[in-house]
């Protein structure tokens, strides 16, 4: 049953600004209870299971001894925004080396403070939502694409126990249904793909706070998400507040953007993919970065810039049917490969005032260091019943030395199965080593063609890999404590089959 309701209850008052008023919806419905839970109960949606999460959550928060303090020293806590684009690689951006994409916003970010040469995400969407989101390897948490299990604990649950008020606005991915995003830790939404997979880009199908909203007088996608996102920055601008914003942008289609000479806003249809370029693609990057400009822009405006932490990434490489120049050679956009072409990702930070700008580091990250980092910079606590992987590079950030990793880890297979198609690495800066004895020398072999012979491994390289093999080896042996072995089993057999959607 669709149910006609007042967008001035139910529908944040960002999608009907006076900026935009002339071009809001024309259709908006409460979702359904059952769009949210489908066939899927078992998963996730259910009120049993978010009430139960909920009390595990709580629980954590007031039993002091449950939960660790990340920060020792009092901290001045600052607004937290983390973007991360979709499907944009290191070579996509201008103060990388890129001279083919235009993105002067985040270039102005990098110089005014520190860029990330070795930021290392997972292949694709999910494996790297669920990484950056929980702080854990895959291989504790990854049940299969497009879930986020409701039994793991954000970022978005960390900073909301720390006080902060916290949103999440552009892509899901992650089902949960209607509750979902506030089931981790999220009070508001404004999303695409959460209990359904409309159109993203012109005249799309959003979810804001529960409530399903269909445009169809020419909006655009990533413009909608971004405009509440300000909303929410300005409705909260006394701080502390937390946006986490997983952007549209530039993930196929590749299709006009409204800054594009031929942009149709009458069109309502995704592109098929004989149609895709090039051009395009790289039209959606320069509209990528001018998202994160209008974020910027608006602390700037606010004079909360400096009170601020702003952070992007992105959770893959580039889609493999693009090739772009790069540094004086072609690179072909890897997504959904381990290579650095699929996983060698930007990370810009900027906090005037506290980030020393201009700074470029060689420090390993990778997408577990998030959740500690947000956390210590907010005075959060991190969950003590699990482990979790990753490392604050807070110090860093801050000019100190800090305590930088010597290796990052990937654990990937995408469809989640635990079988021997399991692709695992260890690698730090310059070397590369998978579980199958594999061992690169990426700065001489990126696309990972030769691997090293034994008569090319001196001393020097078997001590690093005997330290790589170390970390892969501890890993390994921890896989079998994956908790979601039943549910992972009952979705294979179908007992939790959904019906297909379009990969996104
Ligand atoms: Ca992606």
């Amino acid at each position: 049953m669709i149910e006609r309701v007042d967008l001035s209850s139910a529908v944040s008052n960002a999608v009907c600004t006076s900026s935009n008023a002339n071009r809001c919806v024309t259709s908006v419905r409460a979702a359904s209870p059952k769009s949210a839970t489908t066939s899927n109960t078992f998963w996730y949606g259910s009120l049993r299971e978010t009430t139960r999460r909920a009390a595990v959550i709580a629980l954590l928060a007031t039993a002091g001894g449950e939960m660790a303090s990340v920060g020792a020293a009092p901290i001045a806590r600052p607004n937290i925004v983390l973007m991360m684009a979709d499907d944009m690689g290191y070579e996509c951006v201008g103060a990388n080396g890129s001279t083919f994409y235009q993105t002067p916003h985040l270039d102005r970010l990098a110089r005014s403070g520190m860029r990330f040469e070795h930021c290392y995400s997972q292949p694709i969407c999910t494996p790297s939502r669920n990484q950056i989101m929980t702080g854990r390897y895959n291989t504790r948490n990854y049940v299969r694409f497009g879930l986020l299990h409701p039994r793991e604990i954000t970022f978005g649950n960390v900073m909301k126990q720390a006080g902060y008020r916290t949103c999440v606005v552009g892509k899901w991915q992650l089902k949960g249904g209607v509750n979902g995003p506030r089931g981790f830790g999220f009070d508001e939404y404004c999303l695409w793909q959460l209990t359904r997979r409309p159109t993203r880009y012109p005249n799309p199908g959003l979810e804001i706070n529960g409530t399903e909203v269909d445009y169809r007088k020419g909006e655009y996608g990533p413009d909608l998400v971004s405009d509440y996102l300000v909303d929410f920055i300005k409705r909260h601008q006394q701080g502390p507040f937390f946006a986490y914003y997983p952007m549209i942008l530039p993930h196929w289609p590749f299709q006009p953007t409204p800054d594009s000479a031929d942009w149709d806003p009458q069109e309502r249809k995704e592109w098929p993919r004989r149609k895709w370029n090039r051009k395009h693609f790289r039209e959606m990057v320069a509209y990528a970065d001018k998202l994160v400009g209008k974020v910027d822009n608006t602390l700037r405006e606010l004079g909360i810039r400096e009170n601020t932490l702003l952070i992007f990434t992105c959770d893959n490489g580039t889609y493999k049917g693009i090739t772009s120049p790069f540094r004086g050679k072609p690179v072909r956009g890897g997504k959904g490969s381990t290579p650095n072409a699929g996983t060698h990702v930007p990370m810009i930070a900027s906090w005037p005032g506290t980030i020393p700008s201009g700074g470029v580091t060689q420090d390993l990250i990778d997408f577990s260091d998030l959740l500690p980092t947000l956390a210590e910079a907010g005075g959060g606590q991190l969950p003590t019943d699990r482990k979790i992987d990753g490392r604050s590079f807070l110090p860093q950030l801050k000019g100190q030395p800090g305590n930088p990793r010597d290796w990052v880890f990937c654990w990937y297979q995408r469809n989640g199965k635990r079988d021997g198609n399991v692709k695992r690495f260890a690698r730090n800066q310059n070397y590369k080593l998978y579980h199958d004895g594999r061992f690169f020398h990426i700065p001489t072999d990126e696309l990972e063609k030769r691997g090293l012979t034994p008569d090319q491994i001196d001393t020097t390289r078997a001590a690093v890999r005997d330290q790589l093999k170390a970390v892969i080896d501890t890993l390994y042996a921890e896989e079998g404590s994956f908790p979601y072995k039943r549910e992972a089993a009952a979705d294979r057999s179908g007992k939790n089959k959904k019906k297909k959607k379009k990969n996104a």
